[in-house]
């Protein structure tokens, strides 16, 4: 297949690039870089040192003589670039990660909200009037977040997207209706997601586009078989207060003998999927598309839940490293329960990589080769969700300074 990964240079967008190159399809890149200036942004670096797109594309070309086309394009900004890309590769497949992803940086400051309303809503909805206009045919694979369902224990497991309702008319009469599972949104992040929801809902009806949305955790983990390839093609792996992500972060805390930073209780429960497992879903999706007029295939792209407190644990008994309970600059729930359906994916032959120890060597491993790249004050989180919180967090701050 022809195949644009849009954000193809990210943290999961790189190893599916490769992996579906490496699987024989003919892959193009369109990203604009932004993940990149934002880490200048914020002076934070990927604790692996990751080469340029330029020199990514050129040593998998060596490694592999297969070739990847790199479009820098801002789907946010660049219509007329983005229509003459499809236009140009006429793809069967699209694979969108090209949104601005960390709920922290997204609650960071009114630009941050601004920007990743205007980023990720914009972004998504001129992609689905180019495909609607040029590449009505092609099959649009976006990542979504299972947080837009929210993580209230339902005491039932989230199913796929769809939930039937039912609602009394005036003369009491039932009537089963199936809508989207109602979206509570925790971050503006997360709440852009919740939007691009309603845009694929309508276009799929509108215009047949046929669209698969998966509804992924928390993602751990850096490398694929492909990335370990070459030092050339080392994924990204994020690790700061705003970009990094719980499980990362523990390893890397670990790795430099940092206490691993549990927000509030680490009552917290989410779902988790490995790297190598993001990219084999995407590669089972593009393989599974709805057919045209279909309603939007969600899919959860998950492959366990787990609470901060016990990744803390398991993470702790591995490596000595000692657990802090730190403010939470977030506003979430301080417990809750999370049971997720990912039947789909079993059904197409996922069989997940679960956390367990020896799961964890390989994260270890580099996280202690790099640990010289290691910042310390870009470490713990700073972006409070509100006045409150932010409140919060300075109060500990100053009893930290009178103890010291
Ligand atoms: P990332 O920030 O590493 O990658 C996103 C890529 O998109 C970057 O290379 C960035 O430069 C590019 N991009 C952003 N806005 C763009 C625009 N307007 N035009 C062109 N390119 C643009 O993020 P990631 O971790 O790879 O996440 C990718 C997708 O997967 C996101 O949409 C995210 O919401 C979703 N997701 C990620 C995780 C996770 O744990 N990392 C979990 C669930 C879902
Ligand atoms: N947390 C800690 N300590 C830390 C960092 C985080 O206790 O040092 C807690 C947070 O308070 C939160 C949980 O861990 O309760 C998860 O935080 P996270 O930063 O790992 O994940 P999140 O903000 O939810 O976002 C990440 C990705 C996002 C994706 C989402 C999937 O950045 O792109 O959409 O995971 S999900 O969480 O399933 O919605």
């Amino acid at each position: 297949m022809d195949i644009i990964v849009f954000g193809g240079d990210g943290f999961c967008g790189w190893p599916t690039a490769l992996h579906l190159s490496a699987a024989g399809h003919n892959v193009t890149i369109a990203d604009n870089l932004s993940r990149r200036s934002i880490d200048k942004e914020l002076k934070v670096q990927s604790l692996t040192p990751i080469a340029s797109i330029e020199e990514r594309v050129q040593a998998w070309k060596e490694v592999t003589g297969k070739v990847i086309d790199f479009a820098l394009l801002d789907i946010a900004r660049e219509t007329e670039s983005l229509n003459e890309l499809l236009l140009r590769i006429n793809p069967q497949a699209v694979v969108h990660f090209a949104e601005q992803r960390a709920a922290p940086y997204s609650m960071r400051g009114p630009t941050q909200k601004r920007y990743t309303v205007d980023n990720n809503v914009g972004g998504t909805h001129n992609l689905l009037v180019a495909l609607a206009e040029h590449a009505p045919n092609a099959h649009l694979v976006h990542l979504g977040t299972m947080g837009v369902y929210g993580y209230s224990g339902n005491g039932f497991s989230i199913p796929e997207g769809y939930i039937d309702v039912e609602v009394r008319d005036d003369h009491g009469d039932a009537h089963v209706r199936e809508i989207l599972f109602p979206t509570k949104p925790g971050s503006v992040y997360h709440m852009t997601k919740s939007l691009d929801q309603l845009m694929f809902q309508f276009y799929a009806q509108n215009d047949g586009i046929k669209i698969t949305d998966l509804h992924q955790g928390i993602v751990w983990d850096t490398q694929t078989e492909e990335t370990k390839l070459d030092p050339r093609l080392v994924n990204r792996f994020d690790y700061d207060g705003e970009y990094g992500t719980v499980l990362n972060r523990f390893l890397v805390e670990a790795a430099v003998g940092h206490p691993l930073t549990v927000h509030g209780t680490g009552g917290q429960t989410r779902a988790f999927i490995n790297i190598q497992d993001t990219v084999r879903c995407i590669e089972l999706a593009i393989k599974a598309p709805p057919r045209r007029g279909d309603k939007v295939k969600i899919l959860n792209q998950i492959a366990e839940t787990l609470s901060v407190i016990d990744l803390a644990k398991l993470v702790a008994s591995r490596t000595g490293a000692e657990i802090e309970f730190v403010p939470n600059p977030r506003a979430e729930a301080a417990e809750n329960e999370l049971v997720v359906s990912n039947a789909t994916f079993r059904g197409l032959g996922l069989d997940p990589i679960l956390l367990d120890s020896a799961n964890l060597q390989g994260t270890i491993a580099l996280s202690k080769m790099h640990k010289h790249r290691v910042d310390f004050a870009s470490i713990p989180a700073k972006s409070a969700w509100n006045r409150e919180r932010e409140q919060e967090l300075s109060d500990a701050a100053q009893t930290r300074k009178l103890v010291a």
